[in-house]
């Protein structure tokens, strides 16, 4: 953990809850960081609106929850938000839209559905760009990321951090999947895949000879059900928390991509509010990212045992299955890697490797 984020997380210390989820069972999540700071004074009520995809058991809705009571307590109830998750504001596309003509304050999409917005936002897209976890929270907070937080300004959006939504894995329901040709399939047909809308991950799903379908995520659990898709891909906590397993028999390890997510903020609502608001705003942010990533990791591993016991088969990927892969999506990168910036993606790979080299 680099110095930006660290203290949030360190005062965590080992202090261990466990979360009413709407899961017969709960992971053990440490707690939120015991809020502390200042209040700020009186600039008037406010009443902030978020919205995002994912349920009420997942480390983004817990993470918003605490992002709600810090500005809550920090403001003696004058700042307030309503977190809806579950899409039932609309999906990332749509929110992302509201927060520009200001019919919703805050939504909190993965940076891949906001690459219109910033188009550097894709070198998360690219195939096994991250090696590990470590590597990849060091991008986030990288000067290079901030930089694309910054690029958000005059589209309307105020993008306030990057928190991790986390690796990839593909789940569906014909068949194991241990290699890009169990995903073409060589004498049945390709697996129809759910991307997000993407071109990027449209890309990678294409190269391992699926037939990608992009969809609202809002959407997806019903088009598998029906069978309008064979499978999608998402971190396992969020597997689990969509209960994807209740129509999906099969996941694979692939960690294919590891994708952020991005906390936002109408810039409607920020110019509304006081300079001292808006810095309690941003740290409130900064302070709920740390502690998403935390429960992120925390959830993942516990979400995979679990919807195994809830009777997903998984198959672990080893070395030579995974290069497999790596080297099916190559065509991505010389597709995507001129239009991305062949610099930005080097400055991405040498800060990933400086942490490798740490270990
Ligand atoms: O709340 C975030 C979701 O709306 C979405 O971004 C999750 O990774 C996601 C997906 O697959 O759409």
């Amino acid at each position: 953990m680099t110095p930006r984020w660290s203290h949030a997380v360190a005062l965590t210390g080992a202090a261990i809850l466990s979360l009413g989820i709407a899961q017969a069972q709960s992971p053990e999540l440490s707690a939120p960081p015991a809020i502390d700071g200042e209040v700020v004074g009186d600039h008037g009520s406010h009443t902030i609106r978020m919205g995002f995809g994912l349920s009420e058991g997942s480390p983004q809705y817990l993470s918003s929850r605490y992002f709600a009571d810090i500005l809550e307590q920090r403001s003696e109830g004058r700042l307030t938000v309503q977190v809806f998750p579950n899409s039932q504001l609309g999906d990332d596309v749509q929110m992302m839209e509201m927060l520009q003509t200001g019919t919703l304050d805050m939504t909190y999409p993965s940076s891949s559905a906001a690459t219109s917005y910033v188009s550097e936002l894709a070198v998360f897209d690219l195939p096994f760009l991250l090696p590990s976890r470590e590597a990849a929270i060091e991008v986030l907070q990288s000067e290079a990321a901030q930089s694309m937080l910054d690029a958000f300004e005059g589209s309307g959006i105020k993008a306030l951090t990057f928190s991790e939504n986390g690796y990839r894995q593909l789940s569906n329901s014909a068949r194991p999947v241990a290699s890009p040709e169990d995903v073409a399939g060589l004498d049945v047909r390709g697996l129809t895949v759910r991307t997000m809308e993407n071109p990027v991950h449209l890309a990678i799903w294409e190269a391992l000879g699926a037939n990608p379908t992009p969809m609202a995520f809002g959407e997806l659990f019903s088009a598998m059900e029906q069978g309008v898709v064979d499978g999608q891909e998402n971190p396992w906590s969020t597997i689990l928390t969509s209960n994807f397993q209740e129509v999906q028999d099969y996941g694979s390890e692939t960690r294919h991509v590891y994708t952020p997510f991005v906390m936002m903020m109408s810039e409607r609502t920020w110019d509304r509010l006081h300079p001292d608001y808006q810095a309690l705003v941003q740290e409130a942010a900064r302070q709920s990212a740390a502690y998403e990533i935390q429960i992120s990791a925390e959830y993942d591993d516990w979400a995979r045992e679990q919807l195994e016991e809830r009777g997903m088969q998984i198959t672990r990927l080893d070395d030579a299955q995974i290069a497999a892969f790596q080297e099916a999506v190559q065509p991505v990168y010389e597709e995507w890697a001129p239009e991305i910036g062949e610099e930005l993606i080097a400055e991405i790979q040498q800060i990933a490797a400086s942490v490798a080299d740490d270990q």
